[in-house]
């Protein structure tokens, strides 16, 4: 679908949304609209616009020239719309049923125009209301085992994933990523922030040499492996869920990276609101990440098997030896995910919105010590179940 001349940028606003959707065909002339501005999320404009009379909606999400979560005095490139159009319809050609549809995405205006997900809930605000999501590992294994082999040397070849490859590039995310999850937590930088009592806990940290050379081994694999398409931001907060379906969103963060990273950060996001739980409701987290790894395994090993295009992929061990590195990768990614997302610029719902003190101190303590942990002893781990009783571990 194209609109007729040629769009300028300009942020939208609930009515020029409307005018979008309606000059884009999206609804006929006359259809009676609601808009609203909905985006709750650190980047971008996302507008929800509804048809009064058959309550069928369209999203439109605009990025915006600068981080929302600073302001304009960090500016952002609108090039990321391009990445997560892309990505959504790259992801689409494998798992169709995990991602929202797209219907219209447009460079200059930096919107994709996609499904209307309202019928779901975002499910980081799910779980804090204790919700469980049965299927969510489930659905996250599968959508992270076949968008990540088949955009991988092992289900592409080698010039088509070098070509898709280049289309990913997105420096400026990235960068964000290897501040902020990687860099800036680990010293004293003014991006940080956190209650004044962790004081000690944080700079205990920063002195930790052991922990800054694993972390900077860590950074090390973002910066320079480009194993398969990653979606780069999977917290919790990017996938719309119900008892039924699962919906990933938001790959503005896209691009060639080392296998194990979603993983890893789709797995602190549980953990950080198993850390929010009291001990006995944190269960259904756990055998989230326990399930989240076994299907990814099972499902990566039978596409190894079934779909593989590289010549070595029958040499016993070879395999396991992916496997194996990027279940290590994850539980150091993981680690480094709750560390930032506890003292670092961009806060968790979970953790932040205990509202007694103490409780959230303790918390936030609990998660210094265990992504300390995970980065530390990744190495050591060989099974999953491993990370519930390291969490139980690091609980005092
Ligand atoms: C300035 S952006 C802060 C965070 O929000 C995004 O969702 C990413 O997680 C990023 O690190
Ligand atoms: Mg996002």
């Amino acid at each position: 679908m194209a609109i007729s001349k040629q769009s300028v940028y300009e942020p939208l606003t609930e009515s020029t949304a409307i005018s979008l959707a309606l000059r884009l065909g999206l609804f006929p002339e006359g259809t009676p609209l609601t808009c609203r501005e909905i985006g709750d999320g650190n980047l971008n404009l996302v507008f929800h616009i509804v048809d009064q009379n058959t309550n069928k909606g369209i999203i439109i999400k605009q990025a915006l020239p600068y981080a929302k979560v600073v302001g304009e005095s960090w500016p952002l490139t609108l090039k990321r719309a391009v990445i997560e159009s892309n990505a959504l319809r790259t992801f689409a050609s494998y798992v169709p049923e995990y991602v929202p549809k797209v219907y219209y995405s447009d460079e200059s205006l930096a919107v994709t125009v996609m499904e209307d997900l309202s019928h779901l809930q975002i499910a980081r605000k799910g779980l804090i209301e204790g919700k469980t999501y049965p299927l969510l590992s489930q659905h996250i294994g599968e959508f992270l085992a076949k968008t990540l082999f088949y955009t991988s040397d092992f289900g592409l070849n080698q010039q088509q994933k070098k070509q898709l490859a280049q289309s990913f590039v997105n420096p400026e995310l990235c960068k964000i990523t290897e501040d902020l999850v990687f860099t800036d937590p680990f010293f004293d930088h003014d991006t940080n922030n956190f209650e004044e009592e962790l004081r000690d806990d944080v700079e205990a940290l920063w002195n930790d040499s052991a922990l800054k050379l694993e972390t900077a081994k860590l950074k090390r694999k973002f910066l320079t492996e480009g194993d398969a398409l990653l979606h780069g931001d999977l917290h919790t907060g990017s996938i719309f869920a119900s008892d039924e379906e699962t919906k990933v969103i938001d790959p503005e963060f896209a691009f060639y990276g080392p296998i194990g990273f979603d993983l890893g950060q789709f797995f602190a996001n549980l953990l950080l609101n198993a850390l929010s739980r009291n001990e006995e409701e944190r269960e259904p987290l756990f055998v989230h990440v326990e399930k989240t790894w076994k299907v990814f395994r099972e499902t990566f090993s039978e596409l190894w098997e079934n779909h593989n295009v590289e010549t070595y992929a029958k040499v016993p061990g070879f395999l396991q030896e992916v496997l194996d590195k990027a279940f290590t990768d994850a539980i150091g990614f993981a680690g480094c995910e709750i560390i930032r997302r506890t003292i670092g610029l961009a806060h968790v719902a979970d953790l932040d919105g205990i509202e007694e003190k103490e409780k959230r101190l303790n918390a936030k303590r609990h998660a210094l010590r265990l992504g300390k942990t995970l980065i530390l002893k990744r190495e050591s781990i060989s099974e999953i179940q491993e990370i519930r009783e390291l969490f139980a571990q690091t609980a005092e």
